[in-house]
C-alpha cells in the first residue's frame, strides 16, 4: 500500500491564498519582474461530497497542500516565468499550458524534476495540465487555472481583462458602458474582480482502475465515461454554493468576470439565473489560444465542451425581470441569491445519483447600488 495524502473534502482552491504574493504587490508595476513557480505532483485520496474517497493525482504549490484542481496561478503578460515541476507520484507525468506556446515539460519520471522558462503570452484564462494519456491524467486531477493579466492598463480608458491590442471594439464598448450607461449603473470593472470556476467530473470506476495501476484499462474506460460527481473548484452542490472562493458576490453596479474552464469529459451547459452574462473570450478550437470576441451577446446559458475556457462578464445589474416599480425589492429582501446550474442531462441525473451532486452553485447580490 502506498502512503499518500488524504485530501479532505472542501480544499478546492486552498492554494489561492498562498499565491497572493504573486499578484498583490505586482499589480502596480508596469514591467513585471521574473518569478519562479514550483509545482509538485503527488497521489492523493480525495474526499467526495458523500464522504467516499477516490484516488487522484493532485498539484500543490511548493510544499503547500495538494488540491484538485491545482492552485490558481496569476501571471502578467510579458513576465518571465521559471516553472519547475517535481513528480512525487509513482508514474511519469508531463505539463502543458494549452494555447501558451513554449510551455511543455516532460515526461518527468517518478521522483524527477522538470523545469522550463517562458515568457507569458496574451492575457486570458488558461489551463495548466498533464496532457499525457489524454484525457486520463487531467481527468484524474492534474489540472488547474492560470490567469494572465495585462502588464498595464491603457491610461484614460476603462480597464479590460485583455491587452490593448487584443481587446476588440465590442469588448471595449462593453467595458466602457459599465458604470457609464443607463443599462449598467454603478462602477467600471475592477481588474482582479473575478471568480474562477474549474469544472470537472468524476467516474469513480476510472479512478479505481488507476489506483490499481491499470492505467490502460482506466484510459479505455473513459470511452464509456459515466460521471457520478460533478465539481466546481473541487466542490459539489450545496458546498460549492457556500464556498467564498467560488460564489460571486457584490452589490448592484459591481461587475465581475467569470473565468469558466472545463477539465472534464462531459459537456456542461451552465445556466445563470438573475442576470444575463456576456461572453468576452473563448478558445480557438485548433490551437487553444485565447480568442477575444467582438460580437458580444447577452446569454443565460453557455456551452462548455471538454477543455473549453470562457470569460464571461456578470454585470451585477438590477435583475432585468424586476420592474422598476418593484425596485429596490420589498418582498424578497437583499441579499438576492441566485443559482447557476448545469442544464445537461448528464449532470442532472448524476449516474443515477442525486441532482445536488450535479453542477450547481450560487451568486449573490448583496444590496442596491
Ligand atoms: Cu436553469
Amino acid at each position: 500500500m502506498r502512503r499518500r495524502q488524504f485530501l479532505q473534502y472542501g480544499g478546492g482552491l486552498a492554494g489561492v491564498a498562498g499565491l497572493s504574493f504573486l499578484s498583490g504587490p505586482l499589480l502596480a508595476q508596469a514591467a513585471p519582474p521574473p518569478i519562479e513557480v514550483s509545482l509538485r505532483i503527488q497521489e492523493a485520496d480525495v474526499e467526495m461530497v458523500d464522504g467516499s474517497a477516490v484516488f487522484m493525482w493532485a498539484f500543490s504549490l511548493g510544499t503547500g497542500k495538494p488540491s484538485v484542481p491545482g492552485p490558481v496561478i496569476r501571471l502578467k503578460q510579458g513576465q518571465t516565468v521559471t516553472l519547475t515541476v517535481q513528480n512525487l507520484a509513482s508514474t511519469p507525468h508531463s505539463l502543458q499550458i494549452p494555447g501558451m506556446p513554449g510551455v511543455s515539460l516532460g515526461p518527468i519520471a517518478p521522483n524527477g524534476i522538470g523545469s522550463v522558462t517562458f515568457t507569458v503570452g496574451l492575457p486570458g484564462t488558461y489551463f495548466y495540465l498533464d496532457p499525457d494519456r489524454a484525457p486520463l491524467n487531467r481527468l484524474l486531477g492534474l489540472h488547474g487555472a492560470i490567469v494572465v493579466e495585462p502588464a498595464a492598463q491603457p491610461p484614460g480608458s476603462p480597464a479590460t481583462p485583455y491587452a490593448a491590442g487584443q481587446a476588440t471594439p465590442g469588448v471595449r464598448a462593453l467595458f466602457s458602458a459599465l458604470g457609464n450607461h443607463a443599462r449598467f449603473p454603478g462602477s467600471p470593472w475592477q481588474p482582479g474582480r473575478d471568480r474562477i470556476w474549474v469544472f470537472n467530473q468524476i467516474d469513480p470506476r476510472i479512478n479505481k482502475l488507476a489506483e490499481a495501476g491499470d492505467l490502460a484499462g482506466a484510459l479505455d474506460l473513459t470511452a464509456s465515461f459515466l460521471p457520478r460527481y460533478f465539481t466546481i473548484n473541487g466542490l459539489s452542490g450545496v458546498d460549492a454554493a457556500h464556498d467564498e472562493a467560488t460564489v460571486p458576490r457584490g452589490r448592484v453596479g459591481q461587475p465581475l468576470l467569470l473565468r469558466a474552464l472545463n477539465a472534464g469529459l462531459a459537456t456542461h451547459s451552465p445556466h445563470i439565473h438573475g442576470n444575463h452574462v456576456f461572453t468576452t473570450a473563448e478558445i480557438v478550437e485548433s490551437s487553444h489560444a485565447v480568442r477575444v470576441l467582438d460580437n458580444i451577446i447577452e446569454e443565460d446559458t453557455w456551452s462548455m465542451p471538454p477543455l473549453m475556457r470562457r470569460d464571461l462578464l456578470l454585470p451585477f445589474a438590477k435583475p432585468p425581470e424586476i420592474p422598476d416599480a418593484a425596485w429596490p425589492p420589498r418582498q424578497e429582501k437583499f441579499p438576492l441569491i441566485y443559482p447557476m446550474h448545469c442544464h445537461n442531462e448528464i449532470s442532472q441525473t448524476s449516474a443515477g445519483g442525486s441532482y445536488p451532486l450535479g453542477l450547481v452553485t450560487d451568486w449573490i447580490i448583496e444590496g442596491p447600488l
